[in-house]
């Protein structure tokens, strides 16, 4: 047979199947151009139209110098895409072609051969175009126009008798970051951002599955699977779960099938330290007379996931049950990878959330100011045992809720649920970031000088959408497993004394309120869903703000510009006095104003799990970064971790020794989060001084079962140091089983790290093949920063006198600088 013979015998094949195929359209040549201009350029789909007009040349790339003023014309102007195809006689026959957009951004009018067959208002929803009518067998044109988001914002807040904050940002569902956040710059995008295709049907199509789990024990895991299923054609049919068949009648029109299906021996999902992420594939196929018509996979993970929240003495609980355990959360808050979503890659997807399993992270935050993420992002957290907190997109403004935005919020939660509620580390659904807080703490309603009737607008508003409309649609959208909803991240602003015993707080305490770390020891909530600190990108990503030769200076304007927050640099710098001496060497400063960030989050980190279980969670802000900035993130916009996260890897290990400091004592804590608990420790205190000589030991006779968290009898600061200089020395703690074995250790300091009278350390790096390292140090050499262009496996580390460490480098490199916290204190 020929291979053009062979061809057609299968398009028949598939015709006479009546099989749905599919065509994907964002592989075909685009073009783009301002609606005020002729002259068409080439464009990348999915895209948007700023990345297009850089690869056309006609803007800057706003993440380096000072671009991105330069580039603001772009959000005034509207836009329009279009690609020419061709379709087969054989395509054309199927009785159904859908063109389906899974994006666009935002406002646009769609026409397919001359015909508007569409208008969208929402980046956050699917549009599927009913399209058979108007293609024809020969080249067919589809153009969408794309209306400035900035020019019909500002109509649709004409509709408003009063000003919402930020205006017109809360009237256009679309990625609020885009307008500017204190880590982002101002880059409001338009463009098709995801994949468009055609789909051709013919009887039937399935349009949705949702799998609940029902139950589940050792023996066998109960589901239920739910096609969403669209019959042209009604009648009998067939459906079936992994080769599994049961007959079916669909009705014409929408049918909602539910079939049992049962898995014997499950293997549970356990979050990243619980043991392994098990991920079950789930194959439904539609049958009718014996051949395929439709067929759809899906990977689910079985597992239980509760809030629980039950009044005690102090307030209220907030914590996790997972398959039936007490969860610790541990985490951070995930932006946008890019202020370009669409550029965002598989591998960077995958590389972050690996970057947070190995950070010992169990939970990620997808926060409201931003999209509902790529597919790519759920799958690597289903696969990596990260459990995700879904803000839905909302953020710190206020919202309105006239019908047709609140049809609009309904449809686009609707879409959301059915893409995402599949996903084994879905854990739960949130209104919004910080609009509860915004509209009690902020005081938007006196700068507006709202009258009393729009302040209690603003709050009829809010409830409608996140009282009414969202969890609504939660319950009629999401199977019964997958229904948890939290109205607003923090439940009660920082302010307030009962965002401390009850839900989630956001503490801003340090930061926005200027106080020292320290008060991370008093301020302990209930669940710490965002504190953060910032701190300088790594040399490699501050040099990615130069178009040409960097200048690295703090006075340099293009660096200054790669900080959002108005007041970001002052912030720091006042931070950096109290706790260590400020270098003037730029270097020197971006490596402490990074060690300074680490410390406070560390502060904040251990505070948090040292009252487990009174706080059963910590996710600290942020994750990621969207360009090259100073931030508050653990990892830089090119991927490189920051000191913060490595110190994140520390302290978030399952099994910890931490130190509280209080009232000239120190208390001792013992932290398990592990599933296995009950392992004999006892605590080992070793008081040295710099050069490693021994001044003080201490075995502690108390023998504990490591559970959540255990407390040592308390040992007298006064006691440890002697008549030492506190200054010259630190404390060794270690935490021993039964064998000997070190289960944990720390190094706890009596200074802060300006005081420290530290010894010049005699750094040797020895290189044990091309990826691999050995340093060694004769003294203390605290926070040991190793400089190169690689990943090294340890970074930013405190070397005890007389050791050495082995550090494995992601690359080989010709040549490592050292330096040591030493170095900035002697300059
Ligand atoms: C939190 C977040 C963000 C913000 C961050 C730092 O409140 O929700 O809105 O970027 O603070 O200011």
């Amino acid at each position: 047979m020929n291979k053009t013979l062979l061809f057609s015998f299968l398009f028949i094949r598939l015709l006479i199947h009546g099989q749905v195929s599919e065509r994907s359209l964002s592989a075909e040549k685009w073009q783009f151009k301002n609606t005020k201009e002729n002259t068409w350029l080439a464009a990348k789909v999915p895209g948007t139209v700023h990345l297009d007009l850089m690869t056309n040349n006609v803007i800057p790339d706003p993440y380096k110098d000072e671009n991105e003023k330069k580039v603001q014309w772009v959000e005034n102007e509207d836009w329009e895409y279009q690609t020419k195809f061709n379709l087969s006689n054989a395509e054309l026959q199927h009785q159904n072609i859908d063109l389906i957009f899974l994006g666009l951004d935002t406002f646009s009018e769609v026409y397919l051969n001359g015909k508007l067959v569409k208008n969208t208002d929402n980046m956050f929803r699917t549009w599927t175009i009913p399209a058979k009518d108007y293609l024809k067998n020969s080249e067919n044109i589809v153009q969408v126009r794309f209306k400035s988001a900035i020019t019909v914002g500002k109509e649709l807040a004409q509709k408003i008798p009063f000003t919402m904050p930020e205006s017109p940002r809360s009237f256009v569902r679309k990625a609020q970051y885009q307008f500017g956040w204190d880590w982002g710059p101002r880059l409001v995008t338009a463009g098709i951002w995801k994949d468009v295709k055609l789909n051709f049907w013919d009887q039937a199509k399935v349009e949705k599955i949702r799998i609940e789990q029902k139950s589940m024990t050792g023996k066998q895991a109960d589901l239920q699977v739910n096609a969403e299923i669209f019959a042209e054609k009604p009648g009998q049919y067939s459906l079936l779960i992994n080769g599994k068949k049961q007959d079916i009648t669909l009705k014409p029109g929408s049918n909602t099938v539910s079939v049992p299906y049962q898995i014997p021996n499950p293997k549970r999902w356990q979050p990243n330290g619980w043991g392994q992420p098990n991920l079950y594939t789930i194959t439904i196929t539609l049958q009718k007379e014996g051949k395929r018509i439709a067929e759809k996979t899906e990977r689910i993970g079985l597992r239980t996931v509760e809030l629980i929240q039950e009044k005690d003495a102090q307030g209220k609980s907030f914590y996790f049950k997972v398959n039936g355990q007490p969860m610790y959360a541990k985490g951070t808050n995930w932006i946008p990878g890019d202020s370009f979503s669409p550029r965002m890659t598989k591998e960077k997807y995958q590389k972050l959330i690996k970057d947070c399993k190995e950070a010992n992270m169990n939970m990620i935050r997808v926060w409201g100011g931003g999209i509902y993420e790529d597919d790519e992002f759920y799958k690597a957290c289903d696969e990596n045992g990260i459990l995700v907190w879904q803000d839905f997109m909302f953020a710190g403004s206020f919202y309105p809720a006239d019908d047709a935005f609140q049809k609009n919020i309904e449809l686009e939660v609707k879409d959301q649920i059915a893409r995402l509620q599949n996903h084994a580390s879905l854990a739960l659904w949130c209104g919004n970031n910080e609009i509860d807080e915004a509209i009690v703490n902020w005081g938007y309603q006196k700068q507006f000088k709202y009258s009393k009737n729009d302040s209690l607008q603003v709050w009829k508003d809010y409830k409608t959408i996140f009282q009414q409309v969202i969890p609504d649609a939660i319950r009629k959208y999401a199977t019964a497993d997958k229904q948890i909803y939290w109205p607003s991240s923090p439940s009660i602003g920082w302010g307030h004394k009962e965002s401390l015993t009850e839900g989630d707080s956001h503490y801003w305490g340090v930061w926005w309120g200027e106080q020292p770390f320290e008060i991370y020891n008093e301020k302990v909530p209930r669940f710490a869903s965002e504190y953060g600190f910032q701190g300088m990108p790594t040399l490699e990503t501050t040099k990615s703000m130069f178009s040409g030769k960097p200048d690295l200076s703090l006075q340099n304007g293009i660096i200054k510009a790669h900080e959002k927050h108005s007041r970001g640099w002052e912030i720091i710098d006042n931070y950096m006095k109290r706790d260590y001496v400020v270098p003037k060497d730029f270097v020197k400063y971006n490596y402490v104003s990074q060690l300074l960030q680490a410390r406070g989050m560390q502060i904040a980190m251990e505070a948090h799990r040292r009252a487990r279980p009174y706080n059963m969670g910590t996710l600290y802000w942020q994750l990621n970064d969207c360009w090259p900035v100073v931030s508050w993130s653990s990892i830089d916009y090119l991927g490189n971790w920051k000191a913060l996260h490595y110190q994140v890897k520390r302290s978030f290990e399952n099994q910890a020794v931490l130190v509280e400091k209080k009232e000239g004592m120190l208390n001792f804590y013992g932290i398990n989060d592990g599933l296995s608990k009950s392992k004999e420790v006892s605590l080992e205190l070793k008081v040295n001084n710099f050069k490693g000589e021994n001044i003080r030991m201490a075995v502690s006779n108390q023998k504990m079962n490591l559970e959540e968290a255990v407390k040592f009898d308390p040992v007298s600061i006064a006691e440890l140091v002697g008549d030492a200089d506190k200054n010259e020395l630190f404390l060794h703690v270690i935490l021993r089983g039964k064998d000997e074995k070190v289960v944990a250790e720390s190094s706890h300091f009596f200074a802060k790290p300006k005081d420290l009278k530290l010894l010049k350390p005699d750094l040797k790096i020895k290189k044990i093949s091309s990826t691999e390292i050995e340093i060694s140090t004769n003294v203390l050499a605290k926070n040991v920063y190793l400089i190169g262009d690689t990943h090294f496996s340890d970074n930013f580390f405190d070397l005890l006198p007389e050791t050495s460490r082995r550090i494995t480098l992601s690359k080989p490199l010709e040549k490592i600088e050292v330096m040591s916290l030493w170095d900035t204190m002697n300059q």
